[in-house]
């Protein structure tokens, strides 16, 4: 797999940065990895052209009247299809919650040198399309197939190793976790820096599961050895630690930054009195937010929790504060049915991966 005739292959392109300034390709990261804002963390679904964005290498740019979606490798019955086929497809609806891994990487000191998240990097939308399973089983992978791999049409490079972008599932991953092959997107085409014209969601997995520009399917009789599958996306205590992968999402809550912000800091200025804190929780899996708590003044308070809008949505939640002159750091912490809470301080990986620390929201109460 490894590409040995590259110019990368010596040379990584990242800087040793662990804390403090930012370098110039972090900047330029961070300028095409965009995050949601906070604010529309009020809403059910995140207005389409505000949902994150994480692309590795260059969005490609696919006709998709001529695109095919091939399913090859151990498969008995191997085929190809193309949009409309997959339309005429029974078609399922569901409101997803996508967070990528790395969302929070910037609170874990020393940092990962790649795309420098704060809070921003997660968002649900309304996803259209057919159900990923029966297609595989259409396809009859043989008895001895171990992964089934799903391969971008992104071409790049990362610590010298050039691939497209792929990532794989077992069988017994794709039965259980409602996987669904993905045209559209709030009820409209997908957009090209979403996957157009097609994508997988993995519903209650971080992020990295849920590949787009899907060109390619294929059976493997060995493990999926894919830069993308076992060379990141691992927990890692440190630099020689094999790792664990990355799979379900962890719990988590933000909250909407109330008041109005100053323009450099992102810091909140409220006037005293009467406020609702409102904003979202979720974990992954399918498992469900039990509680939200919200930090006032040093003492945690119970948010009230609204209907979850699906098994795989996030759920809205809002606590009321009497809001007094002085400063304010707020902070919310969600528990899912697992009995799992968000912890107060980071916790550790190599590459900042699933930091689901509560979030701390500073905010300045005017005098009355
Ligand atoms: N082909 C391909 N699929 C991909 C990626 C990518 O770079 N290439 N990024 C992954 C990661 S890390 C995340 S978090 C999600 C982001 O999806 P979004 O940009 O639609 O929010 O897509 C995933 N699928
Ligand atoms: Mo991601």
């Amino acid at each position: 797999m490894a590409n040995t005739d590259n110019p990368f292959l010596g040379y990584s392109g990242r800087i040793d940065t662990k804390d403090g300034v930012y370098s110039q390709s972090e900047v330029g990261l961070a300028n095409r990895n965009s995050g949601n804002l906070l604010e529309t963390l009020a809403l059910d679904i995140t207005p389409t052209g505000l949902h994150y964005l994480l692309i590795h290498f260059d969005v490609p740019l696919i006709d998709a009247g001529a695109h095919r979606l091939g399913f090859s490798g151990a498969f008995d019955a191997p085929f190809e299809l193309g949009l409309d086929e997959i339309k005429a497809l029974p078609q399922v609806t569901l409101p997803v919650t996508l967070e990528c891994a790395g969302n929070g990487r910037s609170g874990i000191s020393p940092r990962a040198h790649s795309m420098p998240w704060l809070y921003e990097a997660v968002g649900t939308s309304e996803w259209t399309g057919t159900p990923l399973r029966p297609l595989i089983e259409r396809a009859r992978p043989r008895a001895d197939v171990v992964d089934i791999a799903f391969f971008g049409a992104d071409y790049g490079f990362d610590k010298g190793v050039g691939h497209c972008f792929g990532r794989s599932l077992t069988l017994e991953q794709i039965a259980d976790l409602d996987v669904m092959l993905v045209h559209s997107m709030n009820g409209q085409p997908l957009l090209p820096q979403h996957g157009a014209p097609l994508r997988l969601i993995v519903p209650g997995w971080y992020g990295m599961a849920s590949v787009k520009w899907l060109g390619r399917i294929e059976a493997l009789t060995q493990p999926f050895d894919g830069f993308q599958q076992v060379q990141t996306y691992r927990f890692r205590d440190s630099d020689t630690d094999p790792g664990r992968p990355v799979t379900t999402m962890r719990v988590k809550s933000l909250m909407v930054p109330p008041g109005v912000p100053d323009w450099g800091t992102r810091k909140r200025y409220l006037e005293p009195g009467p406020v609702t804190l409102v904003g979202r929780a979720w974990s992954g899996g399918g498992v469900p937010v039990t509680r939200v708590e919200v930090e006032l003044d040093g003492v945690w308070r119970e948010a009230r929790l609204e209907q979850q809008t699906g098994r795989h949505a996030w759920t809205k939640w809002s606590c009321d504060w009497l809001a007094s002159p002085g400063d304010h750091v707020l902070r919310c912490r969600a528990t899912d049915a697992n009995g799992a809470v968000q912890p107060l301080d980071p916790p550790w990986d190599v590459a900042g991966f699933a930091n689901n620390a509560a979030q701390k929201v500073h905010v300045f109460v005017a005098e009355g």
